[in-house]
């Protein structure tokens, strides 16, 4: 599945979202401090998360822009504490040079970049840090990617993106081992976009990368269900355990013992019918 130090082969990972943000759309400002951002993290470890996702940029669709400085006050110090407990991996959310080539230093062994190494210097700064990296498509920008987003047929859409940004990043010098995928659920897509996604996902892991997928307590599960954004883990987990039938490697979790509960289910059943 992958090789970042840490995880298993081929068993689905939980990655916790750790925000450190004060605007994160769903527990915005109240992990803010370093303090409460490690105990959520050791939170998340303890339940069974294998990898954490540190992010200091909320890019939900209208959130403002954080400028370098304050992105990298944010996670930095999390990153060194969370390192500091041990040698569970780390993945630093950002699309920033700066911030990756911090983070890296910091600890961090995963770019997870919503952005897909497109912004100035990010691709070098994934070069020289050599650390594995998560490349996601996303149509348009986050502030205005939710006004009409639009694709003639959004999977084949996503997987040239993805194709795309794979060979550029093996261009740069990238080893193909280091780099996981993300169809980027949310980021320039209607509900219907994304369930069909979902529905295909399996075309997107013939790819040959690993996949990594965020559909937690997003907003196309709140159209689906009809729920507020805290009420939606049981929808969270529904999509979680879809997505890991359809081949997903890591899946990106705010509730992390329920759904590390429905993947032990899920794993079972398919080992048997994978013959294991
Ligand atoms: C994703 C992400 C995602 C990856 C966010 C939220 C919005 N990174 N960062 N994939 N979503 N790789 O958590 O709802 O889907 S921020």
């Amino acid at each position: 599945m992958s090789n970042i130090p840490g995880l298993e082969l081929g068993v689905p990972a939980v990655m916790g979202i750790l925000n450190v943000t004060p605007d994160s759309f769903s527990d915005g400002g109240r992990f803010a401090a370093r303090d409460a951002a490690l105990r959520q993290a050791e939170r998340m470890l303890a339940e069974g998360a294998q990898i954490i996702d540190v992010g200091g940029e909320s890019t939900r669709p209208g959130a403002s822009d954080v400028n370098v400085a304050e992105e990298l006050d944010r996670v930095i110090p999390v990153i060194e504490a969370l390192a500091d407990l041990g040698d569970q991996p780390i993945s630093i959310d950002t699309s920033k040079a700066d911030v990756m080539r911090e983070a890296a230093d910091a600890g961090a062994v995963l770019i997870n970049d919503v952005r897909a190494l497109r912004e100035p210097g990010a691709m070098d700064a994934a070069v020289v840090t050599g650390c594995h990296v998560c490349l996601m498509h996303m149509q348009g920008q986050p502030r205005t990617m939710q006004v009409d987003p639009d694709y003639e047929d959004v999977t084949a859409e996503v997987r040239d993106f993805l194709i795309e940004r794979r060979d550029a990043c093996v261009r740069a010098g990238v080893d193909t081992s280091r780099i996981i995928l993300d169809p980027g659920f949310g980021f320039g897509k209607q509900v219907a976009h994304n369930v069909e996604l979902l529905a295909n996902l399996r075309q997107l892991s013939r790819l040959g990368q690993p996949l990594l997928v965020g559909l937690s307590r997003k907003s196309t599960l709140g159209a689906l269900t009809g729920r507020e954004v805290d009420d939606r883990v049981a929808a969270s987990v529904t999509a979680a355990v879809l997505a890991v039938e359809r081949g997903a490697a890591i899946v990106r979790v705010h509730d992390v013992a329920e759904t590390v509960d429905a993947l032990k289910v899920a794993g079972a059943v398919m080992q048997v019918e994978a013959g294991i």
